[in-house]
């Protein structure tokens, strides 16, 4: 169990499309503890592998609101299998995009399918927030961020203000 440092746009590496996972033995497990412990350290409600660095198609989320009832949830190759037509509009924001915030649109409901932390093949239908944000997560194993359904101005002034930051220094 070990916090990892988030990557932060601009990094390329967030822009990579991640690799189908093809076993859920110890070592995703051992990938998916460490993400959860980088998201909640972070006080984030979902991360993707690619945010520290590894191409795999797994997503880790706690939506919970209660801060001592850790709900952790776990998806390896998720793919969208159903989505609403409907949209609904939440205030978004990612770890790897640091303080900034835009309302973002997507379907309002949709069904996932996933393999769990055991391996095992599960199908979530999600709505409200949990919709939102399997979403946002599944758009990072694309290599795509929030920022990216800005208006090009919108966008170009949170990158341009995000690579005025130093990168989190790599403690080797
Ligand atoms: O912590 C997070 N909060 C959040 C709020 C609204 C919509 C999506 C998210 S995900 C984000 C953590 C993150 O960056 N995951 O990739
Ligand atoms: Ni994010």
């Amino acid at each position: 169990m070990s916090v990892k440092t988030i990557l932060t746009e601009p990094n390329k590496l967030l822009r990579q499309i991640s690799i189908v996972v093809t076993e859920v033995g110890s070592v995703e497990q051992k990938l998916m503890n460490d993400m959860l412990d980088t998201m909640y350290d972070a006080n984030g409600i979902g991360l993707a592998a690619i945010q520290i660095g590894v191409p795999k198609r797994i997503i880790v989320m706690d939506i919970s609101k209660d801060e001592n009832k850790k709900e952790p949830m776990y998806f390896v190759n998720p793919v969208i299998k159903k989505k609403n037509l409907e949209k609904s509009t939440y205030e978004e924001g990612c770890l790897s995009v640091p303080n900034q915030f835009a309302e973002i649109d997507r379907p309002s409901k949709c069904e996932i399918e996933y393999l769990d932390y055991d391996g095992k093949k599960q199908l979530l239908k999600a709505e409200g927030l949990l919709a939102t944000c399997i979403q946002h997560e599944i758009d990072h194993l694309e290599g795509i961020l929030f920022i990216d359904y800005l208006s090009k101005l919108k966008k170009s002034m949170i990158i341009k203000k995000l690579s005025k930051i130093k990168p989190n220094r790599i403690i080797v």
